[in-house]
């Protein structure tokens, strides 16, 4: 494999094939050249890349609890500050937290928001696969209306998920951090040039990485790039970024291509393609039309 490419992340780690995640890993690792230190929240990406004995990382790293990813991150920051201070290491490292959904959205977001207040000088990357997979494919708060999963499964009188995602970037930006962005894995240019940005940023930077799932959205294992792209095509996960509060969208479709285009490639929405679900379908593309609007109008201001 490219030597470059695992510098910083062997190949001998163990996510499915087919899993984006140990690109968003390199790709946002190797967009500086100043030594990092990682830490990593349980999830898919933390238990593939360190099974004990072993471990995938070739930078420093810490696994911390799936709830305080980004308070570690703290802590570290805080000490290297001290450390710098009394000449005890020379050089500054950047501190990068890697976490999924479920450790972001929702329990590790009080953790994120202390870190973001606190203006820890941090980059925060959360890949988002739109549920708990580590645990077996539970529904989080970043999982969309209408998908199956383990805790909300379609059947008879249930569509799948019935709550609407949460939009994590505004909350972030709520923060009024100085760099955050919406990116995805199927994009790997347009994610290099928002991790450069975002290491560059003093201060605490947040990047969103959609990660399409091959085993909770349940396509085949070639597909990820297609899906990764039909979401973006579609309008369900535009690219954009938030510079000191000033939206800029990235990727605008010329004409963007139904949400169904994008549905259609996975098993989680399978049930909507019955014909007493069709109503469901034309509500999620509502949900997308009023969610880009929204983002049209940001970028305007
Ligand atoms: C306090 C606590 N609750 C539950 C767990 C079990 N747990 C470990 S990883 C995980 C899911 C992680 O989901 P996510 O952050 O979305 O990452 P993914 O597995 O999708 O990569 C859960 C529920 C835990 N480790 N700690
Ligand atoms: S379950 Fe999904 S996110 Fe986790 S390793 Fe497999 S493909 Fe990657």
């Amino acid at each position: 494999m490219n030597k470059k490419l695992t510098e910083k992340l062997a190949p001998g780690h163990s996510t499915c094939a087919g899993c984006g995640i140990p690109a968003i890993f390199r790709t946002v690792l190797g967009a500086t050249d100043k030594p990092v230190i990682v830490a990593n929240a349980t999830g898919c990406g933390e238990v593939t890349t360190t099974l004990y004995p072993y471990t995938a990382w070739r930078v420093p790293y810490i696994h911390n609890a799936f709830e305080n990813a980004a308070v570690t991150a703290s802590g570290i920051e805080s000490a290297q500050k001290v450390l710098l201070k009394k000449g005890k290491v020379k050089r500054q490292a950047k501190i990068v937290v890697f976490a999924g959904d479920g450790g972001t959205y929702d329990i590790g977001l009080q953790s994120l928001s202390g870190a973001l207040e606190r203006g820890h000088n941090f980059l925060y990357v959360c890949y988002d696969n739109q549920g708990y997979m580590n645990t077996g494919g539970q529904r989080s708060s970043a999982s969309p209306y209408g998908a199956s999963t383990e805790t909300t499964p379609f059947g008879v009188h249930d569509i799948g998920n019935e709550l609407t995602r949460k939009d994590i970037m505004q909350i972030v930006d709520a923060h009024h951090v100085k760099y955050a962005a919406q990116a995805n894995v199927a994009y790997l240019e347009d994610l290099e040039q928002k991790a450069k940005k975002a290491l560059a940023t003093e201060g605490p930077a947040f990047l969103l990485v959609l990660q399409p799932c091959t085993n909770l959205w349940k396509f085949p294992t070639s597909q990820y790039v297609n899906v990764g792209r039909l979401a973006t095509e579609t309008n369900f996960w535009p690219l954009y970024e938030i510079e000191k509060r000033r939206y800029v969208i990235n990727y605008l479709p010329k004409s963007p291509k139904p949400v169904e285009e994008f549905l259609k490639t996975q098993g989680r929405f399978k049930h909507l393609f019955k014909p007493e679900n069709k109503k469901v379908i034309e509500k999620i593309q509502g949900m997308v039309d009023e969610r880009w609007k929204e983002l049209l109008d940001k970028s305007k201001k």
